[in-house]
């Protein structure tokens, strides 16, 4: 087993001096994330808190970091002490001595002195950097911890110190991606692409959507995923236009479009990705008039990416776009502006075209900054995903639309001039994808 954070500590070390910078007066306390249990012994998958992984790269649960810029020891990590006994079931534990020599703090003490350990940890600081509600028993410590401090200090009239969420802090310093940051966001979109392109080959009218996305998902893990970025959503027909169909169960009848929103997660990046395509290898006129209306406003509004642009003016592209194909199509009746204006688009599109991407698949980052939306700026990363759904039930639509659901979904990071389209492996012009679908052997 290799030691240490994946990519060695100098990347964790130069994060946590950023933020050190950022906590001026104040001390943030970030824990780890939680083992949750399933059912009875059994435990989810656990995989640490990104906030918790960008600071440090260590992945065991039951840890706590401490960042004080005012310490001689900024940087205090509590940890799980060793257990030879617990070792024999979950494996390897950094413990106190661990934790000391490959991840870097001044200080390291068992997580079972946290509480204990605490109101000295909070006693002078202005403000606390902490992220409230993911942790019942952090949350509690913590307020008793600063109730404690404001105690302290007597008839002095001092109030308790101001609670500030450091997931913004920290959300800011993740939209923007370093080099090394982008090259493992390449590294994972590429295999989420390899996944998608395995789906497309396999795919025969007959199959189950499970078997898709046993398909899509094998090959995430046999090209090196850690895990997924999310669950895998394969609808074929109808269950194209439930937005977060994940129960993937149905048979994929052979003139059904198949929608796969899949990512693969790499070195705690994820890819998203979604491509749509017919199950038999061949789009119908009426599913390539759909979902080339998709796709020409698809690529429209990845043109329109470059810095000083702003998500919503790529989302109300997109909305312009689809609204001219929703009349085109027969869906809608009326001018584009007034369709716009009474929302009217809203029943075939109704989702956002972008959020922003990286550890998370919604990754953190703020939207707007003093009520107004964000520029774009260069090594911002998000995804760009119109779509088209409409209802089986929907007996206003034309007949041979009712049940057909397209969604093209691309990974961009914005560079000097425009953006780099890290997800361009996986096809998704009706020619490429008509090559590939079905075509295993
Ligand atoms: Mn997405």
């Amino acid at each position: 087993m290799q030691k240490g954070p994946r990519g060695g500590k100098e990347i964790y070390n130069r994060r946590r001096k950023e933020l050190l910078n950022k906590l001026q007066g104040g001390v943030a306390i970030i824990p780890s994330g939680q083992e949750l249990i399933r059912n009875n012994d059994v435990h989810y998958p656990f995989r640490q808190d990104s906030c918790f992984y960008y600071l440090t790269g260590f992945i065991e649960p039951e840890s706590v970091v401490i960042l004080d810029p005012s310490s001689p020891n900024p940087f205090t990590m509590f940890v799980r002490e060793r257990d030879p006994s617990r070792e024999i079931w979950d494996g390897f534990r950094y413990g106190i001595e661990g934790a000391g020599e490959y991840f870097g703090p001044n200080k390291v003490y068992p997580i079972s002195e946290f509480h204990t350990r605490l109101p000295e940890i909070v006693k002078n600081a202005e403000k606390i950097f902490y992220k409230i509600g993911e942790n019942k028993e952090y949350d509690q410590s913590i307020f008793e911890a600063m109730e404690k401090a404001r105690r302290l200090k007597g008839r002095s009239g001092i109030g308790v110190a101001a609670l500030v969420d450091v997931k913004q802090i920290i959300g800011e310093m993740r939209l923007f991606k370093t080099p090394e940051e982008i090259e493992l966001l390449r590294k994972a979109t590429e295999i989420s692409a390899h996944g998608h392109i395995a789906a497309m080959k396999v795919c025969k009218p007959g199959m189950f959507e499970y078997e898709i996305e046993a398909e899509v998902e094998r090959e995430f893990r046999r090209r090196g995923a850690d895990r997924l970025g999310y669950t895998s959503i394969v609808g074929s027909g109808a269950n194209a236009t439930v937005l977060h169909y994940i129960s993937n169960s149905d048979k994929m009848e052979k003139d059904q479009l198949l929608l796969i929103d899949a990512g693969a997660e790499f070195g705690y990046v994820t890819g998203d990705i979604t491509r749509t395509f017919p199950v038999n290898g061949k789009f119908s006129a009426s599913q390539k008039k759909f979902y080339e209306a998709v796709l020409t406003v698809q690529k429209d509004c990845i043109n329109f990416v470059k810095p000083g642009g702003k998500l919503p003016d790529i989302h109300a592209h997109a909305i312009e776009g689809l609204t001219d194909a929703m009349v085109e199509l027969g869906l809608l009746k009326g001018k584009r502006k007034e369709l716009i204006e009474s929302r009217a688009f809203f029943k075939y599109y109704p989702h956002g075209t972008s959020h922003w991407l990286g550890m998370d698949v919604h990754d953190a980052g703020l939207y707007s900054l003093n009520g107004e939306p964000r520029k774009l700026e260069k090594n911002m990363c998000f995804t760009v995903e119109p779509g088209l759904y409409v209802s089986e039930s929907d007996t206003e639509a034309p007949a041979e639309y009712r049940g057909m659901g397209v969604r093209i979904e691309d990974d961009v990071v914005v560079t000097e001039k425009g953006c780099e389209v890290l997800t361009k492996l996986a096809p998704k012009e009706i020619s490429e994808l008509e090559g590939f679908i079905g075509k295993s052997v």
